[in-house]
């Protein structure tokens, strides 16, 4: 089944400026883009009404996180049904900075991505396993724990609105990224695992990418791997070499 190459920007908690926004999204906006690949950018959500406003309509904008409750005395938080009024069409969940430095655990992500899916949104959720985890043989078994939690709580037919970031934790803005061999395996494991959980169906339909340190440099090789569907770009995804990363396919 042919998927279609999804390559998302997820610039965390930049760029710092104003001048910084406008140069990436002149750069976007000129550059030749792949039309063959779906082009996501995930900027803070201060810049997701101004972003969306600014950048051309062939790539859409996602948030970076969302709260579960619709609305209410939740200081700080943004909620699906605001994210959804707003025209924003996807959300990033279970990213491991949240899981780790904002302690989500993988029933909260799960709670997170039901309210998403009620809400209309489409959602990048991301999982990934320590190195110690790694190290310890005990990387599918994390990645799929990750899983189940989202897979107890939605329907089959709402998998078509989820595209999985497979994001190993010690690749993650550490410049060591896994080698195509380490992603195809693990990707290949989490499709497996779809067959079993849920539908051969929704396994050969899912779009699983690929997240940590992904460069212009290597985007290329992860490219060719039969499980490797995209990139979730974090760093690169503030320079030029995104466009790279958006035409890896080419
Ligand atoms: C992983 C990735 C984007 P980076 O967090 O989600 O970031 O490419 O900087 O490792």
């Amino acid at each position: 089944m042919a998927r279609t190459f999804f390559v998302g920007g997820n610039f965390k908690m930049n760029p710092g400026s104003r001048e910084q926004k406008q140069a990436l999204v002149k750069l976007l906006n000129e550059a030749q883009l792949d039309p063959n690949t779906e082009v996501v950018i995930a900027p803070p959500s201060l810049y997701l009404l101004p972003l969306k406003e600014t950048i051309r309509k062939e790539i859409q904008v996602s948030a970076q996180n969302c709260y579960f409750k619709e609305s209410g005395a939740f200081t700080g938080e943004i909620s699906p049904t605001q994210l959804a009024d707003a025209g924003i069409p996807y959300v990033i969940l279970g990213h491991s900075e949240r899981r780790t430095l904002f302690h989500e655990t993988s029933a909260v992500v799960a709670q997170k991505t039901v309210a998403a899916l009620a809400a209309g949104l489409r959602v990048v959720l991301c999982v990934g396993e320590t190195l110690k985890e790694r190290e310890t043989g005990e990387t599918d078994k994390v990645v799929q724990e990750q899983l189940e939690a989202v897979v107890k709580q939605i329907k089959e037919s709402d998998w078509s609105k989820i595209v999985i970031a497979y994001e190993p934790v010690w690749a993650i803005g550490t410049g060591k990224v896994a080698t195509s061999a380490q992603a195809q395996e693990t990707q290949a494991a989490v499709r497996a695992y779809l067959t079993k959980a849920v539908s051969q169906g929704v396994a050969d339909a899912t779009r699983i990418i690929y997240g940590g340190s992904v460069t212009a440099a290597n985007c290329k090789e992860l490219a060719t791997q039969p499980d490797v569907d995209g990139f979730l770009v974090g760093g690169a995804s503030l320079k030029p070499e995104f466009v790279d990363i958006v035409n890896a396919k080419n």
